[in-house]
């Protein structure tokens, strides 16, 4: 068997979950990049829950390479309503196409995980070393501990057979694709679509989760697609790989920000009986910068960027109705 490097064009690139929020800007990446052979598949179509399922589709596809961005995954209280389907889901699909990588001898595999894996109260900025010292932040324990079970995977099928599985653990991500469902979202698109409709509507004001102190990371989801594309090309090594900003703000400036972007004018009200969650979670990203890598997407652009898509896609919706 003849093997292809990352840079071959004609390599056969699987991404998992290419319809989410990362895998969408993977598929923007790969595309611009050239590659002419991208294997997806929906979750209709195979669920990669099923371990018979996964197995057929590896033996039919051969990927050479994968991009493991399938995961249930959600905001606070998604995690926090739904452990069961978050733990369950999660370790499954990793269990299921890690080992059917190298059952099938997949030259390089990409887990994304991400930075909630960490202790509630480790050092900051998040150090890879701080995995596993600590107990870990309760809102979103069984979705860490899933993606905590596939980095050990990635690991000990690197340290058992050899293989090149690589995982890369960015901190919180927003841009186009994202989910805009209030309940399930996330707090970027979620107060960006709170705050839309409020001012549409001409609401005197729109309400925040928590106290608004929480600190929060945010990579613009084209900047997490470059950094996985950089991996793939020049890392090979055990243990989570951070990609962030190294930059951090409050939730309450976050708020205001996306208020200025958005022109909302009017009062921000912060709901003290939703859960603050973690109250910190900085990654330090000097690992992948001395690498070579680093993002380029400023927050302000990328939240302009994400309303242009939010925007678009609102209006494409209106002219369907
Ligand atoms: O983005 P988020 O849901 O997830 O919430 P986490 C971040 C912070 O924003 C929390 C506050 O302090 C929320 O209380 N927040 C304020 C809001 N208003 C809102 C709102 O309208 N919606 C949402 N969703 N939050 C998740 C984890 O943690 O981050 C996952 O649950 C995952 O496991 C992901 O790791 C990246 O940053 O707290």
């Amino acid at each position: 068997m003849i093997v292809r490097g990352f840079e071959d064009r004609g390599a056969r690139i699987y991404v998992a979950g290419h319809r989410g929020l990362v895998g969408s800007a993977l598929m923007r990446r790969l595309r611009a990049d050239g590659y002419e052979h991208i294997i997806t598949r929906t979750s209709r179509e195979l669920d990669l829950r099923d371990q018979a399922a996964v197995r057929a589709f590896f033996q039919e596809e051969r990927p050479e390479f994968v991009f493991l961005a399938a995961a249930k995954v959600g905001g606070i209280l998604a995690n926090s309503t739904l452990p069961a389907q978050f733990l369950y889901d999660n370790l499954m699909i990793a269990a299921n196409v890690i080992h059917a990588a190298h059952e099938f001898e997949v030259t390089k595999l990409l887990n994304l995980g991400s930075s909630c894996i960490y202790p509630r109260l480790a050092p900051q900025p998040l150090q890879e070393t701080a995995l596993l010292t600590g107990p870990l932040e309760d809102t979103n324990r069984a979705y860490a501990i899933a993606k905590i079970a596939a980095i050990e995977l990635c690991d000990s099928y690197r340290r058992q057979y050899g293989r090149d599985f690589v995982s890369a653990m960015p901190t919180n991500l927003y841009g186009p694709e994202d989910n805009f469902d209030l309940h399930g979202s996330h707090v970027l698109p979620a107060l960006m679509r709170k705050m839309v409709e409020a001012k549409e509507r001409g609401a005197p004001s729109v309400e925040i989760w928590g106290s608004g102190t929480p600190l929060r990371e945010f990579l613009f989801v084209d900047d997490l697609a470059d950094a996985c594309v950089f991996i793939m090309r020049e890392v090979s090594e055990a243990g989570p790989i951070n990609v962030g900003t190294g930059v951090d703000l409050s939730i309450r400036a976050l708020a205001e920000l996306i208020a200025e972007v958005v022109g909302f004018r009017g009062e921000l009200v912060f709901d003290a009986g939703k859960p603050d969650g973690t109250p910190r979670k900085l990654m330090d990203v000097s690992r992948l910068s001395k690498l070579g890598w680093s993002a380029r997407v400023e927050l302000r652009e990328g939240i302009e960027r994400t309303l242009d898509w939010y925007e678009a896609r609102l209006v494409a919706r209106q002219i369907r109705v």
